[in-house]
């Protein structure tokens, strides 16, 4: 019988490939780990390039398929790998709706238009420039979005429905990015990203994504 593929994961040390290795350690999956760093070079070589032309990592191989973008990684994973099981909401018409809702709001809302742009404008100003006015006003319209977009309710367990799933990586992931910029943030929130810390998959991950 031929060999399965193995998964080859490029990319460590950012919170968007820690998205990867935490639920690679969650779905208990094996893989080949090529170590490359964000702003490092490693991610501008040719060698890379020919893999992402985007230059960016996360980038996950499996077989013939190349795949970037944390979260389109992470929905690919959980497709192919069913060790993480969904409840019946979660299966449902509406529950799929609202999983949708949840990632496009916290792609769009608090990574994209917030904290990149805080990253863009602060660490990485040499590049893209001073904008102290775009940083204070991102920082203000994470937390406005954070508070109108999740009751104290909605992460008193899991961010969608009844089981752990790759929203939680991503919320949590985003909220240590936004404590990192010292966003401050409601205590709930706090709560929540404990709990999550304390997954045996978020520990491994955070060790297997160290560069
Ligand atoms: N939306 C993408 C963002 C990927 C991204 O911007 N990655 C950064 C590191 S966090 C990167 O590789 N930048 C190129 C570099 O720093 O060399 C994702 O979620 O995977």
């Amino acid at each position: 019988m031929p060999k399965p593929p193995e998964f080859i994961l490029w990319g460590a040390g950012t919170s968007r490939t820690l998205r990867v290795h935490w639920l690679m350690a969650e779905l208990n999956l094996a893989y080949e780990h090529q170590k490359i760093g964000p702003r490092t070079g490693e991610t501008q070589t040719d060698a890379f390039k020919a893999i992402n032309p985007k230059g960016k990592i996360p980038v996950l191989i499996h077989g013939d398929l190349v795949i970037s973008e944390s979260f389109a990684i992470a929905r690919y994973l959980r497709r192919v790998c069913p060790t993480l099981q969904y409840d019946e909401t979660q299966l449902s018409s509406e529950g799929i709706a609202r999983f949708d809702e949840l990632a496009s709001f916290m792609l769009m809302e608090l990574d994209a238009t917030s904290l990149y742009i805080i990253r863009r404008h602060l660490d990485l100003a040499a590049i893209y420039g001073e904008a102290p006015n775009a940083v204070i006003s991102a920082k203000a319209y994470f937390r406005k979005m954070l508070d109108e977009g999740f009751t104290e309710a909605e992460l008193a367990e899991f961010v969608w429905g009844r089981r752990f799933s790759e929203l939680d990586i991503l919320l949590t992931t985003i909220l240590d990015w936004a404590d990192a910029v010292d966003i401050a943030l409601p205590r709930h929130c706090h709560a929540y990203r404990h709990r999550m810390h304390q997954r045996p998959g978020y520990l491994l991950g955070k060790t297997n994504n160290k560069p």
